[in-house]
């Protein structure tokens, strides 16, 4: 049987170093879950509303801010910079996380 060279772009995802990753934060019961998560530079966090009815958002110290997030909605944001991310929920202040990223 012959053996059929892999596509080089294929070779390439199979061997490649550099992988970002995604983290997820649940909202639900007024809360973020987990509330602290740490990542790496160029990572990704996933926030998911897992609520049935209410709605929520991130709003970060450093003026980033999601949309209003219904039930089943997402919002994600890229960490380039190393550092510390605090952020609350507009609708709740008493709902506060944060993100590490080293
Ligand atoms: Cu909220």
């Amino acid at each position: 049987m012959r053996k059929l060279a892999l596509p080089a772009i294929l070779i390439a995802s199979m061997t490649g170093t550099v992988s970002a990753a995604e983290v997820e934060v649940l909202i639900d019961k007024n809360r973020y879950e987990p509330a602290s998560v740490a990542v790496k530079a160029g990572d990704t966090v996933v926030w998911r509303n897992a609520e049935k009815r209410t709605s929520h958002d991130v709003a970060f110290d450093d003026g980033e801010r999601s949309e209003r997030m219904m039930p089943e909605d997402q919002y994600r944001r890229t960490f380039t910079t190393p550092g510390r991310y605090p952020y609350h929920c507009v609708p709740h202040p008493h709902m506060k996380g944060e993100v590490v990223v080293e």
